[in-house]
């Protein structure tokens, strides 16, 4: 299901608009609710599965702005977050509403993986968790992989991505 995800993106990328410099995702476009298959922010696709956004009378608010995205509960939640030009992963902010759930950070460049990292939330509050294997590579695809199940649930928001160097989109 992964690979599929990935396939689907990889056909559009080349419609992605892209805008220079850092840009903070924070899933604000829909409403409450099931997450779009597909939505667009600040000049990144986001394709998502099992995925839900809830607002603050459900999670409190976001880190950026009130909603936050999560995935399904015990779903096997995806948000592949995609441009045509290539980018790199500086944050994300990740909380926990339960247990001392994971978020999977996966970093792509065309078909090959360019490093996995997690990142565990252990409190109430947002915690801004910085890249860390990913920290300064140069990607074209981040999928996350929010843990939202018996063991730990969390939600997810104000994931930061900048330009990579050498690759500015064109203004
Ligand atoms: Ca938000």
């Amino acid at each position: 299901m992964i690979r599929g995800i990935a396939g689907a993106c990889a056909l559009c990328l080349c419609a992605a608009m892209a805008q220079a410099g850092p840009v903070s995702i924070g899933f604000e476009g829909p409403g409450e609710g099931a997450a779009p298959g597909e939505m667009a922010e600040d000049g990144y696709r986001i394709v998502t599965r099992d995925a839900v956004i809830s607002g603050p009378g459900k999670s409190g608010d976001g880190s950026d702005g009130p909603n936050e995205i999560e995935g399904t509960m015990g779903g096997r939640g995806a948000i592949a977050i995609l441009r045509g030009v290539p980018f790199t992963f500086v944050s994300l902010d990740w909380q926990s509403e339960g247990g001392a759930p994971e978020v999977v950070a996966e970093g792509y460049l065309g078909p090959d993986l360019v490093a996995r990292e997690r990142f565990a939330a252990r409190g109430e509050r947002f915690v801004t968790f910085a890249a860390g294997a990913l920290k300064g590579r140069v990607i074209d695809r981040l999928i996350l992989y929010p843990q939202r199940d018996r063991r730990g649930m969390g939600a997810l928001d104000r994931v930061i991505l900048d330009d990579a160097p050498g690759h500015a989109p064109a203004s």
